[in-house]
């Protein structure tokens, strides 16, 4: 039996190094009330062309009720209301509403629902934003950070500022989960 030349294929060296300037892909929020304690999580995926978040929240009050991503990354003013986490991820500086003609701004996202035992859980999904800024989409993680709030009530998706969502019941700062 003749064996023919064997051709060893050169050993390939995949360089397996990831490099330290690597984009996050994932965040998570853990999301306070107002007396400062968890009542929940918000974890973030960066996708292709937005961004996909899964709430999971408890105890609160049943209905709609608004959820934005807020420009600063501090949930710590509980006791305030959190406006430290000021106004809405608004780089390009839109109006308020995804039903707006002349918006939305890059932190408006669709309502979610809290069923009468008080829990949400709920996929949704923006396009508005990036948890780095890829595509030139709103950047999550940036200097400042972001946070995720939610309101009182349901947003209208076209009243200024808020869409009448009323007061912030619940805070989460977004934070890279590598
Ligand atoms: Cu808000």
């Amino acid at each position: 039996m003749t064996i023919g030349k064997m051709l060893l294929p050169a050993a390939l060296l995949c360089a397996a190094v990831a490099t330290s300037a690597e984009a996050a892909d994932k965040a998570i929020a853990d999301i306070l009330g107002k007396d400062g304690r968890s009542i929940g999580t918000a974890a973030f995926t960066e996708a292709p062309t937005g961004v996909l978040i899964r709430i999971e929240l408890r105890g609160l009050p049943p209905g709609f009720k608004a959820v934005h991503i807020h420009s600063v990354g501090t949930c710590a003013d509980h006791d305030h209301g959190f406006v430290a986490s000021k106004a809405h991820l608004n780089p390009q500086n839109r109006k308020h509403g995804l039903l707006n003609a002349e918006g939305p701004d890059a932190g408006d996202l669709p309502n979610v629902y809290a069923h009468a035992d008080g829990n949400v859980t709920a996929e949704i999904f923006t396009t508005l934003a990036s948890l780095e800024g890829k595509g030139g989409r709103a950047a999550i993680l940036d200097a400042d950070g972001a946070a995720l709030v939610v309101h009182a009530g349901p947003d209208d998706h076209v009243t200024q500022p808020i869409g009448g969502a009323g007061v912030r019941v619940a805070c989460g700062v977004i934070q890279a989960a590598r």
